[in-house]
């Protein structure tokens, strides 16, 4: 269902590719070349899982997984049956994720914003990307990467991690998983503020911006404001992906001793 404010923002333009061939809406969703390669590049992708899950030993969701080639087919083409649904479906994969991010680009000129949500939405795929191309890449072998399945990716993640002794010790793993923590603590202190000023007692008018800085100014002597605080969650979430990208990329190709090794230099410093 359409708004009725909404048919004014719904412009012609901001195409990056086709002009006015594929600038149409279906419903509520605006389509462009990108919206269509995103619905081509998803089908086709999730069609090939099932042709693999109808492949394999099991329709147990958790069970199902397509794995990567086997180490010794290197950067090469795999058989379909043999890695080639893995490399196929990953292709699928990064294609519509970046279709996605383009659909996201052209709407975001239509409108005339900022290219905040795409340029954010890149962090996720350049994770996804390090983890199936990049660092497969970097390693020689397709075979790197992690296979597509519930409990198969979990073992995968295990057996990298324990291949390095103890991944808690990777300094880019610390990194990411720190800053995912503080972007929880900063979305919970978010969105619990504004659902507090919008939610007075019964009777009261709802609080503005005046309430939001000096209920943090009282309890921690400081607000960061309500521009501020986008900021931050925004600053918080691209590196909790960025540094998540470095620490397995470091992992094999940088990195090939345990990581606790790593710090064997932080038991010998000049001081102390
Ligand atoms: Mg660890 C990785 C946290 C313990 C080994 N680990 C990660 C990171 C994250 C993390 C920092 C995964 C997030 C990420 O990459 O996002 N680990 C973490 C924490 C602990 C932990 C908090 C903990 O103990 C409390 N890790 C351990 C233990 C090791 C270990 C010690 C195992 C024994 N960890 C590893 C290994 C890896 C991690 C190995 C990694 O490879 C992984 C990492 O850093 O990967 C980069 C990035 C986000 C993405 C990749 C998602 C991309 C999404 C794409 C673009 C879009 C998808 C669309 C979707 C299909 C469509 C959905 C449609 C719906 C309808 C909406
Ligand atoms: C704030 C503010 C908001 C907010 C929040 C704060 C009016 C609506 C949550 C408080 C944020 C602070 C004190 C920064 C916390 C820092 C970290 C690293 C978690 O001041 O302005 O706007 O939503």
């Amino acid at each position: 269902a359409m708004l009725s404010f909404e048919k004014k923002y719904r412009v012609r333009g901001g195409t990056l590719v086709g002009g006015d061939l594929f600038d149409f809406w279906v419903g509520p969703f605006y389509v462009g070349f990108f919206g269509v390669s995103t619905v081509f590049f998803a089908t086709l992708g999730t069609l090939l899982i099932i042709y693999g899950a109808a492949l394999g030993p099991t329709w147990n969701l958790w069970a199902i997984s397509i794995a990567p080639p086997n180490l010794d087919v290197g950067l090469g083409v795999a058989p379909l049956r043999e890695g080639g649904l893995w490399q196929f479906i990953t292709i699928c994969a990064i294609g519509a994720f970046v279709s996605w991010a383009l659909r996201q680009v052209e709407i975001c000129r239509k409108l005339g914003i900022g290219l905040h949500v795409p340029f954010a939405f890149s962090f996720a795929i350049l994770a996804y990307v390090t983890l199936v191309v990049i660092r497969p890449v970097l390693l020689g072998a397709w075979g790197h990467g992690f296979p597509y399945g519930i409990f198969s990716h979990l073992d995968w993640v295990s057996n990298i991690g324990y291949q390095t002794l103890h991944f808690h010790y990777n300094p880019a793993h610390m990194l990411a998983i720190s800053f995912f923590f503080t972007n929880c603590l900063a979305l919970a202190m978010h969105g619990s503020l504004i659902l507090s000023v919008v939610n007075p007692r019964d009777g009261e008018p709802v609080k503005t911006g005046e309430h939001e800085n000096t209920v943090f100014r009282d309890i921690v002597g400081y607000s960061i404001g309500a521009l501020g605080i986008h900021r931050l969650g925004l600053f918080l979430a691209i590196n909790a992906a960025f540094w998540s990208a470095v620490c397995i990329v470091l992992t094999g190709p940088f990195w090939t001793r345990g990581w606790p090794e790593w710090w064997m230099w932080w038991p010998n410093p000049p001081i102390w």
